[in-house]
């Protein structure tokens, strides 16, 4: 008789928006821990490009944005032998899930959300249906794919609450169709602020190009943005309430050193906030250098990217259409004639 020694691993699902190219936010708040991940964890990771157009996109900007995030997944570090990699608007169960999870989602829970409220006051203009069902959409990404483990900034823990209230509810009423997810958060980066309003959070969307730091962008873009980021007007190195600009970098600082904000306390004594702001550059453009090498590389090698693409898409296809199916047949859909 055969064994099975292998224990089933548990599934993690993320992704990131391609509405701009990628911040240090949402590598040190997500992608890091991504690639931590995947050697525990069985890993999907998606670019939602479903969930950009809820704000108005340009479109050829979108179509660059999507290929260039798969790739800075992998320059990140995402091993495409260990992780499914995928666009989100490729496998069509996301939003055939939507449809039916929207009919199991109130009104008045979708009202509360407060990236909702955030994002209808910096879009006035256009207030559309998608922004407010963002949270449905993004409920059907991790419900198809039967996801243990959501990764993501702290910002994002609301929207994890709300796709465990709809999954629980649908098993509630259907009986058990979804498994409920956790959200996972990591204490260091999980919330980088602006540089040029550290009460805001860093945005790859923001239209101040000075209050985010890029993953790919010059070494000196990155030195000059940190020198020139808001602080106040004190001068010493400490984490303390009311500095939010020099928590925010000691924050970076140390997500990216590992070193404890006493040990940054330490090492910066004595020494104003331009030896500190300097050194924050500086690691910033140092440890990101490899990545950026990396995306250089294989943003030349479209075929290669394509090819990750097309086989993501492919797997995640497959396991979307098994929990769609069981939805179906759960809600009283007839099934097609074969
Ligand atoms: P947008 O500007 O379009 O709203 P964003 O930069 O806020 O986008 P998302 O695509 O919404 O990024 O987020 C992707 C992931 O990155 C999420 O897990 C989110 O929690 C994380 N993230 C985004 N910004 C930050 C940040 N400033 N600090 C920590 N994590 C972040
Ligand atoms: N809303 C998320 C992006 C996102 C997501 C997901 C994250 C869409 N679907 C599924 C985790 C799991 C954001 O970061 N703004």
């Amino acid at each position: 008789m055969e064994t099975n020694t292998e224990i089933k691993r548990k599934r993690i699902f993320s992704g990131v928006q391609p509405s701009g190219v990628l911040t240090i936010g949402n590598y040190l708040g997500a992608i890091k821990n991504w690639v931590t991940l995947q050697d525990d964890y069985e890993c999907i990771y998606c670019v939602v490009d479903m969930h950009a157009i809820t704000v108005r996109q340009t479109p050829a900007d979108l179509r660059r944005r999507t290929l260039e995030g798969l790739a800075l997944y992998i320059a990140c570090g995402i091993d495409p032998q260990k992780s499914t990699m995928f666009v989100q608007s490729h496998v069509p169960a996301h939003a055939e899930l939507s449809w039916v999870l929207s009919c199991n989602t109130m009104f008045g829970e979708l009202s509360r959300m407060t990236q909702f409220k955030d994002k209808s006051q910096k879009h006035a203009d256009n207030i559309n249906a998608g922004l407010f069902t963002y949270p449905v959409l993004m409920a059907a990404d991790i419900l198809l794919y039967q996801t243990d483990v959501v990764p993501v900034g702290i910002d994002q823990k609301q929207h994890i609450e709300i796709a465990r209230d709809i999954a629980e509810r649908f098993n509630g009423v259907y009986g058990d169709t979804f498994v409920i997810p956790e959200p996972y958060i990591s204490k260091t980066g999980m919330k980088i602020t602006s540089l040029t309003d550290p009460t805001k959070k860093m945005s790859k969307s923001d239209p101040n190009p000075n209050s985010y730091i890029q993953i790919i962008e010059t070494r000196d873009e990155t030195i000059k943005k940190v020198k020139r980021a808001v602080t106040d007007s004190g001068s010493e190195v400490k984490f303390e309430e009311g500095k939010d600009g020099i928590c925010n970098l000691m924050n970076i600082y140390s997500a990216f050193t590992g070193k404890s904000y006493d040990d940054i306390e330490k090492e910066f004594e004595g020494k104003g906030y331009g030896d500190f702001k300097l050194a924050v550059g500086e690691t910033c453009a140092d440890k990101l250098q490899p990545v950026r090498d990396e995306f250089a590389r294989l943003s030349a090698d479209k075929a290669y990217l394509e090819g990750i693409m097309k086989e993501g898409a492919d797997r995640a296809a497959y396991l979307a259409r098994k929990t769609l199916s069981k939805v179906y047949r759960k809600v009283g859909f007839y099934a097609k004639p074969q």
